[in-house]
């Protein structure tokens, strides 16, 4: 693990995220991310892996358009829907790292979580700074909230400093609403590709500017809380013909599942028997298990939480 503390000239903490080898046991970072909101595990998928994503992938980014808004940015293209593009990245999707630190982070909050988003991000040469934003802003949630997603950001290329590597405000998910960080507060996820960043939903982060000359291309596999909406229509970008291809732990993440007690039912069942031919059709809108596991779930108190300022 390399995680150093430095010192500038007056005596303030110079801002650092956490970075740890893939060999890193979830719970080290499900404590990293409690206390600092983000950390980074390097190298966490080969050379080989990272050349079958990019086989299945690229082509659909080379024929994206640019973004059409600034926060999309307009010298960016951009991809959703991936799972159904990329076998690597369905696989990537149920890492069981990435899996673990979800049970951690977002498992005491609800019974299940969901693949939220999935993206690829090209910053091509030129783009400039994204506007630094919380994720979790698109929930109506005062910050600082309880975790509500998990964002897991793969480095499909080298991130550097030049060539645009995220921006992070360690700590900043302990911030009050209206606290906004100072340029000395931000700090870039410089990694190797195959790392992953992660973060959760009150940490301000954005893509810093790209002044290189080569591309910068992040994959987000995102995860949420699965009692909220999902950013993206996970099931109707992924539909029950598509889906029934797909591992059944994939298909349970992306929604063909109750997210809890009562929640996504179809026909009064559970949304998995869409995805099976032998289903004889279950009337129950709930489970025992799930029931017993929501009665262990301590109540949100939203806006209850601590904050550093
Ligand atoms: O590309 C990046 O580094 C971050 C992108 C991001 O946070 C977003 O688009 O929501």
């Amino acid at each position: 693990m390399t995680k150093v503390t430095q010192m500038n000239g007056n005596d303030s903490k110079v801002p650092e995220i956490a970075s740890f080898d893939s060999d890193v046991n979830a719970a080290t970072l499900v404590e990293e991310l409690e206390s600092a909101g983000c950390v980074i595990v390097k190298n966490h998928i080969d050379d080989h892996r990272m050349h079958q994503l990019h086989s299945e992938l690229q082509p659909y980014l080379d024929s994206a358009p640019y973004g059409r808004t600034e926060f999309a940015g307009r010298t960016s293209r951009r991809r959703n829907g991936l799972l159904t593009k990329s076998e690597t990245c369905r696989d990537l999707a149920i890492d069981p790292l990435v899996l673990a630190i979800c049970d951690g982070i977002l498992g005491p909050n609800c019974v299940n979580y969901r693949l939220h988003v999935t993206m690829l991000v090209e910053l091509m040469p030129g783009e400039v700074r994204q506007e630094i934003h919380r994720d979790g802003e698109i929930y109506p949630i005062q910050h600082p909230a309880p975790p509500m997603t998990l964002s897991a950001f793969w480095a499909y290329t080298d991130f550097t400093e030049e060539n645009g590597a995220t921006l992070v405000a360690p700590g900043s998910h302990r911030w009050s609403q209206d606290r906004r960080p100072e340029a000395d507060e931000l700090v870039q996820a410089v990694m190797p590709k195959g790392s992953l960043l992660l973060y959760t939903s009150s940490v301000w982060h954005g893509s810093e500017a790209n002044r290189s000359d080569s591309v910068r291309t992040g994959m987000g596999l995102h995860y949420s809380l699965g009692w909220l909406r999902q950013e993206e229509n996970q099931v109707l970008s992924s539909p029950p013909e598509v889906a029934r291809h797909f591992s059944e732990r994939l298909q349970r993440l992306i929604g063909y599942d109750f997210g809890g007690p009562y929640l996504g039912f179809v026909e009064q069942g559970n949304p998995i028997g869409l995805l099976r031919d032998d289903d004889e059709g279950d009337f129950a809108r709930t489970e025992p298990a799930l029931n017993a596991q929501r009665e262990k779930i301590e109540l949100l108190r939203l806006g209850a939480l601590n904050t550093d300022d």
